[in-house]
């Protein structure tokens, strides 16, 4: 087993890849380590504000309020907690943790995920910044349709899309950062999956992310919906999911990868899955799936981009940042 533990994430965030594994590698904490390590390894993101795609004051919707959607999923009970459109309230995956672990529902949202959160003793404050506002003016000025997503064929004159996703550079990444906040109004989408598995091969996954800027009040992506954003089953594995979330919550890509490992399928195999099913029917569609099998044994498989990097910890490589060139 020296593949394990391990933790992997999307994208080049290291910091929480970091935490992650530095939870796994505690003295053992049982069944719940695995499900610290990705509670936790997000939140480090959302509190980071990840690329301003993960956690409060980025990606304003077309009210300019930054709604987030998140989920943990635990792959030996196959019990899942998760919350969508989750208002004023930062720590979406903690949140997400408790609707798993205090209710027997899986999935809360809006202001009724915001009163669960309240009454859990979370905080409510506002999840908009100085930032989020410039995001937001800068939209509003540049005379955008509000209606954009609701506009099947935009008028590329009128409105800010298509929605150009951007993948994160792998050097330089404070320096990306700040270039992102220069470039403010770019539609960047990095939303964090993370997967973490112990020595005893539990398994869990979780995701969290603001969404897509400019969304309609009210949209939720792939990333709060098991199966979609991510999936995990200690019997199989795990993968997680990344890109057009609107698009790709119609495919089910993460449990099409746990399946397809169910089925014999390696991790490279099962990532791709997903990816080459939807681009059958979106062909400029924009994604990233990663695979786990439960050895630890991973691959990620993306589109739509030059390549995807993504962070892994194991007893061989701790914080490692790959990438993978798409297909
Ligand atoms: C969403 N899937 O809300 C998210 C966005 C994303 O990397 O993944 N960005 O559609």
């Amino acid at each position: 087993d020296k593949l394990l533990p391990m933790a992997i994430n999307t994208w080049n965030f290291p910091d929480s890849n970091a935490m992650a594994w530095h939870i796994l590698n505690q003295s053992r904490g049982g069944v719940r380590q695995t499900r610290n390590a990705v509670v936790e390894g997000i939140t480090k993101c959302e509190q980071l504000q990840c690329d301003l795609a993960v956690g409060y004051g980025g990606t304003p919707d077309e009210q300019g309020e930054t709604t987030l959607d998140s989920m943990v999923m635990d792959g030996a009970a196959m019990d899942v907690g998760a919350v969508a459109g989750l208002r004023r309230i930062k720590d979406a995956i903690r949140v997400a943790r408790h609707v798993l672990e205090r209710t027997e529902h899986t999935l809360l949202v809006g202001d009724s995920a915001t009163e669960f959160a309240i009454s859990m003793g979370f905080r409510s404050e506002s999840l908009v910044t100085p930032k989020t506002k410039i995001i937001y003016k800068h939209w509003k000025a540049k005379n955008c349709q509000p209606n954009f997503w609701r506009n099947v064929h935009p008028d590329p004159k009128t409105s800010c899309g298509p929605y150009e996703p951007t993948a994160t550079p792998l050097t330089h990444r404070k320096e990306d950062r700040a270039r992102t906040e220069h470039q403010i109004g770019a539609q960047h989408h990095d939303t964090i999956g993370m997967i973490a598995i112990d020595v005893d091969h539990q398994i869990h996954a979780g995701t969290s992310t603001n969404g897509l800027n400019h969304k309609i009040h009210g949209r939720v992506g792939d990333s709060p919906i098991a199966g979609a954003g991510g999936y995990a089953d200690n019997e199989v594995g795990a993968a997680v999911a990344t890109g057009d979330g609107d698009i790709m919550m119609r495919f089910l890509p993460t449990l099409l990868a746990v399946e397809a490992m169910r089925n014999g399928k390696s991790p490279a195999e099962a990532a791709e899955v997903g990816i080459r099913r939807i681009r059958k029917h979106y062909k400029t569609f924009s994604g990233a799936v990663i695979a786990v099998n439960r050895l630890g044994q991973y691959a990620a498989a993306c589109h739509g981009m030059r390549e995807f990097p993504f962070v892994v910890s194991n007893p061989t490589q701790a914080i490692h940042v790959e990438t993978v060139k798409c297909l």
